[in-house]
């Protein structure tokens, strides 16, 4: 059983993943164990703050050590493994399929998401193991980029996803994306299924579908085809 403890000032905004699909079966068949604490419970001033401003002036708040350390402190008892303490920044490394399936092998996780502001950097220092960001882009929070390392984590875990295979055979798991799919009927008002798919014949189905998801890669994704070996045959298809 893997468990998920997420620090945040937001904990509602975790209700609109935990509890539904894939992630609620996850928690409901024992797979793992989701927590969330408001970090401002542990906030020891009398107005219960989290924040403060910058030494040096600018502006802006910061996220302030104390609340963060003791929620952090607080989890730590309650767990018989060390955890992973992964921030949730902007400025963190950008996260990858490779990222999941390495989290995945964890007993314990603790996500930091802060909301607006930045971190104290003494929390980085101290306390963070994995620091991720989700994207060349900005979020007003960490909670949104915490739910989707969270939902690529859990998908992996063994017996979540029904059919056993489906987290291995995605676009990723191979290195390439997904080739085309389709579903009945085999002539939807005059739009066909490819010949291939409709064989019957498993060698050519699975020529197909290894030729269309290179082909879709070298077309959409050529920078995933840099660091990957391409066969001869491969080379062929692409010439095609
Ligand atoms: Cl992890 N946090 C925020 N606030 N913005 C982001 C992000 C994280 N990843 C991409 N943009």
């Amino acid at each position: 059983m893997m468990r998920i403890d997420v620090l945040s000032l937001f904990p509602e905004m975790f209700k609109a993943v935990f509890e539904q699909s894939i992630l609620k079966k996850a928690a409901d068949s024992g797979s793992v164990s989701y927590d969330v604490t408001n970090f401002r419970d542990y906030a020891e001033n009398k107005h219960q703050r989290v924040d403060d401003y910058l030494y040096g002036g600018g502006a802006g708040m910061l996220l302030m050590a104390q609340p963060i350390f003791d929620a952090v402190a607080a989890l730590r008892k309650r767990s018989d493994s060390k955890p992973r303490i992964v921030m949730m920044t902007p400025q963190g490394e950008r996260y990858q399929q490779r990222h999941a399936e390495n989290l995945a092998k964890e007993d314990h996780l603790i996500f930091l998401c802060g909301h607006y502001e930045g971190f104290d950097e003494r929390i980085r220092e101290q306390l963070v193991t994995d620091e991720i960001s989700i994207g060349d882009y900005v979020l007003t929070g960490g909670e949104l980029a915490s739910m989707v390392v969270i939902d690529s984590v859990v998908r992996l875990l063994p017996g979540v996803l029904g059919n056993e295979t489906s987290a291995h055979t995605d676009s990723f798991s191979n290195g390439l994306l997904e080739h085309p799919q389709y579903t009945r009927p085999a002539d939807f008002r005059g739009l066909k299924v490819p010949d291939a798919l409709i064989s019957g014949n498993h060698a050519l189905v699975d020529e197909w579908r290894h030729k269309e998801s290179l082909r879709r890669t070298y077309l959409r994704r050529p920078d995933l085809l840099s660091d990957r070996d391409i066969t001869e045959q491969e080379a062929k298809w692409l010439e095609e």
